[in-house]
């Protein structure tokens, strides 16, 4: 469906309910269009090499999930990661600017303001079909992103599963009721993931962040006017055992490397063996923040004074339940002083924080498993 059409189709939808759901249509705002691929990549979750929260280099705690061996994988593995490209030719990357390296394995922010449209343009680089489903955001059958029997067929099915090699466009108008709520400030958080099977989708690491301010409030960079700075982390706990691509990852960096020369009945043998063994299992639990372990995560860096901005979004399973932590500073969630939030599985919150006091300040989940796992950032107030 073009571009214009849908826009023009979600206001007079809601057209007749206008004076019972306020604002639901979107525009006339900005249409801003996102190239956004799938591509399979080798994901390091701890690229320093050492653990930076002790300073030391990783030990044997640590190694349980950071180091590769003949019954591990280590910390590089292949994932599927959204990637924003420049143009509709998907040839040059778009180059991600200082300010959001921390995003790390998440997808690429995309900002909209209330009553903008968002363009997705999406091509599958991957072998894998996968989509984009939004949360929050305006959407119809034919940019919702993910197959159950809802009775559509045709260009409405076409957004379920992009196939590898496939594109779609997805449109998602951004009405009033994708914006703050009354006790919100100036933005706020949802976000966008895979939606094909969705576990083996998000662990794969199909997830990325939205952003939705005010109309008005955004500056021409997307960032709202009353904060000087703002970050995205997601804390979730990578489970590498249920991505579509573990046997890859046990193919590359377990039987290739460690054991080249056995034979298909030895190495039949050797996957049984690793895929029945719960340590195996263990160490492909990759509990990170943005895709790092262990301090590994860069640039959540602010100077002191600043109004800083936090989005904080949780995901995966029945072990992700997380609270993280900031030492050192306070911050403001729906008008509430705290320095941890509880955060479960597609829990998207945003808080308010007013550096007031220097240092480089540990920020960790506060789960005592997860401390143990790695967990854990560190960010900086100069
Ligand atoms: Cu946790």
């Amino acid at each position: 469906m073009g571009l214009v059409l849908a826009a023009v189709l979600a206001t007079l939808v809601v057209a007749p309910l206008s004076g019972l759901i306020v604002g639901m249509a979107a525009g006339p705002g900005k249409v801003r269009t996102y190239y956004i691929a799938v591509d399979e990549v080798e994901w390091d979750y701890a690229p320093l090499g050492y653990n930076a929260i002790t300073g030391e280099p990783f030990g044997e705690e640590e190694n349980v999930f950071v180091a590769n061996g003949p019954y591990t994988i280590g910390s590089v593995y292949v994932k599927a990661l959204y990637r924003e490209y420049t143009d509709a030719t998907f040839t040059s990357l778009k180059p991600r600017p200082p300010e959001w390296e921390h995003l790390g394995a998440l997808g690429p922010l995309l900002f909209a303001e209330v009553g903008d449209t968002i363009v997705v343009e999406f091509r599958n680089h991957a072998r894998f079909p996968f989509t984009l489903h939004p949360h929050g955001v305006f959407y119809q059958k034919d940019s919702e992103g993910a197959p159950y029997a809802d009775g559509t067929s045709g260009a409405d099915k076409e957004d379920d599963g992009v196939p590898s090699g496939g594109s779609h466009t997805y449109v998602w108008p951004v009405p009033e009721r994708a914006g703050p709520g009354p006790m919100e400030g100036s933005s706020i958080l949802w976000m966008y993931h895979s939606h094909v099977d969705e576990p083996g989708d998000t662990n794969a690491g199909l997830v990325g962040p939205i952003v939705v301010a005010k109309k008005g409030a955004a500056r021409t960079d997307g960032r709202p006017s009353d904060v000087h700075r703002q970050f995205v982390t997601m804390f979730t706990v990578f489970d590498e055992n249920r991505s579509p691509y573990l046997m890859e990852n046990i193919e590359t960096y377990i039987l290739q490397k460690w054991w080249p020369k056995i034979t298909a009945a030895q190495k039949a043998s050797l996957l049984e063996s690793l895929l029945e063994d719960e340590a195996f299992a263990e160490s492909n639990l990759m509990h990170s923040i943005n895709g790092y372990v262990f301090g590994n995560l860069p640039g959540l860096d602010m100077y002191l004074g600043e109004r800083v901005r936090w989005y904080a979004l949780g995901m995966g399973t029945e072990v992700d339940l997380h609270t993280p932590h900031w030492h050192g500073n306070t911050l403001v969630w729906m008008g509430a002083r705290t320095d941890v939030i509880e955060l479960l599985p597609a829990s998207m919150k945003t808080l308010d924080m007013i550096a007031d006091n220097p240092g480089t300040w540990l920020y960790h989940c506060h789960v005592n498993d997860h401390i143990d796992a790695g967990m854990l950032a560190l960010f900086r107030v100069s």
